[in-house]
C-alpha cells in the first residue's frame, strides 16, 4: 500500500499570491491543493505546515474522507477560513491522487458526467454605461453566454469589482493596485448605490434584450431591508441572480430579503461550512450555493452541501475569481460537471504568468468550461517558475463611508 511521504507547502505570486499543497506518495504519485486565502495567505501556509503536514506523513492517500473527518471532527478547533482551508487544499490534493491512481478524471469518480460543460459567467464592468456596454460587447466576443454586471457609482471614486477602461481581452484582477503593507481605502454610500444601480440594468436590458443571462454582486454591503429593496427593484430586469446582498453571517437577516423580492439570490462565498449555510438552505432563504471548493474544506465537503441543498431545489454557482488558483479552479469544474444541482460556475481568466507556473487542462467553449479528461485534476505545477515569483503582501480593500467610518463588505 503506498503511504503519504511528503507535503510541501508552495508559494508563489505570479501577479497574485498563490498557496498550494503538494501530497507526494510513496510509489512516486503526487496530488495538488490550493490553499490560498487572498489578503491572508501566509496564514494557512503556516497552519498546514506546522499543524497538518506533520500529521499526515505515513498514513493512507485513499482515505480521503477518514482524513477529513480526523482533519476537522478530531482537531477540537473546528470552521474558520484558515482551518477550512488548509483542510481542502489536503482534500483536493487527495482526490487528485486517487484520480491519478485510478487514470480517471476526479468528475469520474464522483459519479461521472452530468452535462456536456459547466455554463460560466464573465466579469464585465465599467466606471459608467458606455465602457459597461464595450466590456459586455467583448465578454459575448470571448464566448461568455452568461455576464455579470458591475459599475462605478456617481458620486463615488473607485468601487470594488468594477475595471477601468478595458481594450478587448484585456484581464481584469480584483483590488489591482494593493499590493503593499496595508489595504487600500475606498469609499462607499448605499443609497447611491441603490439610486444607480436599477438604471444600469435597465439600460443594459435595453442595449442586450431579455435573453442574456445578467449577475450582480452587492459584496455585502447593504442592510437587509436596502437588499430587499434593491431586489425588487431589479425584478423588471429579471437577474440570473443578486449575490452577496448582504453579509451573510446572520443568516435570518435573508428572510427578510426573501419575504420581499423574487429576484434569485446567491450567498457564500466568504462561508466555510455547511453550517454557514443551514437556516439559508432549510428555510430555502436562497437559490444558488457561492463557496469555492477551497474555502469550504474541499471537495469532500462541498458535495455534501450540494446533496443537501439538493433537497431544497438550491443550485451550484461556486465562487471562481482569480484568486482561487487554477488548482482550486479545476477542482470546482470536476464538481460542476458530476452533480445534478448545477446552476453555473464563475470563470475570471488567470494571467498569462499564472497559467504558466499552474498548467491546466480545462477547456472553455461555446460558453461552457469542461474539466478536461486528464487523470486526477488535470493541473501542473511548474517549480522552477513559481519560484521566480516571490510572496509580497497584498489586501483587499477597506471600505469606509463619506465620515470615515469602516463599513462591511
Ligand atoms: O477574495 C475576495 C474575492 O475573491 C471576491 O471579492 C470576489 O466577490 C467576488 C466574486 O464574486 O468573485
Ligand atoms: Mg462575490
Amino acid at each position: 500500500m503506498a503511504t503519504i511521504e511528503g507535503a510541501e507547502v508552495l508559494i508563489t505570486s505570479p501577479g497574485r499570491n498563490f498557496v498550494t499543497l503538494r501530497i507526494t506518495t510513496s510509489d512516486g504519485t503526487t496530488g495538488l491543493g490550493d490553499a490560498t486565502l487572498n489578503g491572508r495567505e501566509l496564514a494557512v501556509a503556516s497552519y498546514l505546515s506546522e499543524h497538518v503536514v506533520p500529521l499526515l506523513i505515513g498514513s493512507d492517500p485513499q482515505r480521503i474522507e477518514d482524513t477529513w473527518q480526523y482533519l476537522y471532527r478530531g482537531a477540537y478547533w473546528r470552521r474558520g477560513p484558515v482551518t477550512m482551508a488548509a483542510i481542502a487544499a489536503v482534500d483536493v490534493a487527495l482526490w487528485d491522487i486517487k484520480g491519478k491512481m485510478a487514470g480517471m478524471p476526479v468528475y469520474q469518480l464522483l459519479g461521472g458526467a452530468s452535462r456536456r460543460g459547466a455554463l460560466a459567467y464573465g466579469h464585465a464592468s465599467g466606471s459608467d454605461i458606455p465602457s459597461l456596454f464595450t466590456s459586455i460587447r467583448n465578454h459575448l466576443d470571448e464566448g461568455f453566454a452568461a455576464i455579470r454586471v458591475q459599475t462605478g457609482v456617481p458620486g463615488l471614486g473607485q468601487v470594488y469589482g468594477v475595471a477601468g477602461d478595458q481594450k478587448p481581452g484585456q484581464r481584469y484582477d480584483y483590488e489591482p493596485a494593493s499590493r503593499g503593507a496595508a489595504p487600500s481605502e475606498e469609499s462607499w454610500d448605499s443609497r447611491a448605490y441603490l439610486r444607480h444601480i436599477p438604471t444600469v440594468f435597465a439600460a443594459v436590458r435595453d442595449e442586450f434584450g431579455p435573453e442574456l443571462p445578467l449577475l450582480h454582486d452587492g459584496h455585502h454591503r447593504l442592510t437587509p431591508n436596502q437588499a430587499a429593496s434593491l431586489g425588487k427593484s431589479l425584478e423588471p430586469h429579471d437577474l440570473f441572480w443578486l449575490e452577496d446582498c448582504t453579509p451573510g453571517e446572520n443568516q435570518e437577516g435573508l428572510r427578510r430579503v426573501r419575504s420581499q423580492t423574487t429576484t434569485p439570490l446567491a450567498i457564500g462565498e466568504v462561508f466555510n461550512s455547511v453550517f454557514d449555510y443551514q437556516t439559508l438552505i432549510t428555510e430555502q432563504l436562497m437559490d444558488y450555493v457561492r463557496s469555492a471548493v477551497t474555502h469550504t474544506g474541499g471537495i469532500t465537503a462541498l458535495k455534501k452541501i450540494m446533496d443537501f441543498a439538493a433537497v431544497y431545489q438550491i443550485k451550484s454557482g461556486f465562487h471562481g475569481p482569480t484568486d482561487v488558483s487554477p488548482v482550486g479552479q479545476a477542482a470546482a469544474l470536476h464538481l460542476d460537471l458530476s452533480i445534478h444541482n448545477f446552476g453555473i460556475q464563475e470563470y475570471m481568466k488567470h494571467s498569462d504568468d499564472t497559467l504558466r507556473v499552474f498548467r491546466t487542462s480545462y477547456t472553455f467553449d461555446g460558453g461552457l468550461l469542461h474539466p478536461g479528461d486528464a487523470p486526477g485534476l488535470g493541473v501542473e505545477y511548474d517549480d522552477a517558475l513559481a519560484e521566480s515569483f516571490s510572496y509580497t503582501a497584498a489586501y483587499l480593500p477597506v471600505n469606509r463611508l463619506q465620515d470615515g467610518t469602516v463599513h462591511d463588505w
